[in-house]
């Protein structure tokens, strides 16, 4: 073999190495939890909760889950003052909030703290 060829494959074996893809983490696949109706996923993450806003219908069962991505976040807990509603969220575990639907409102919700501001709009 030419030395070209040889320092080619060598840099190939190289490359290929190390781009060798760590394990893909399990896609979007819903986690596993216990759901009431439609289902919303909310991510609180260092940026605090995402979406920050849901639209949910008046009279139609729906559950809110909450899946904590990252240590470095205040949102270790989901807050809702209105229906004095508090939900510990430990890392990367679902917790299922159903939303009270019965009637037209907005509730916040937020961390601990009341920051990260964030609503569920019952209409
Ligand atoms: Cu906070």
């Amino acid at each position: 073999m030419s030395r070209p060829l040889l320092l080619a494959l060598g840099l190939c074996l190289f490359a290929c190495k190390k781009e060798q893809p760590a394990p893909p983490a399990p896609a979007a696949a819903p986690a596993p939890v216990e759901v009431k109706g439609r289902r919303v996923d909310i991510t609180a993450s260092a940026a605090g909760f995402a979406p920050k806003e849901v639209t949910v219908q008046k009279g139609e069962a729906t559950t809110l889950v909450f899946t904590r991505t990252t240590d470095d976040t205040c949102a270790t807990e989901v807050v809702f003052p209105e229906i004095k509603l508090e939900k510990k969220l430990p890392l990367k575990q679902p917790v299922a909030v159903e939303v009270p639907v019965g009637e037209a409102r907005t509730l916040a919700f937020q961390c601990g703290m009341g920051m990260y501001k964030s609503k569920v709009v019952i209409q």
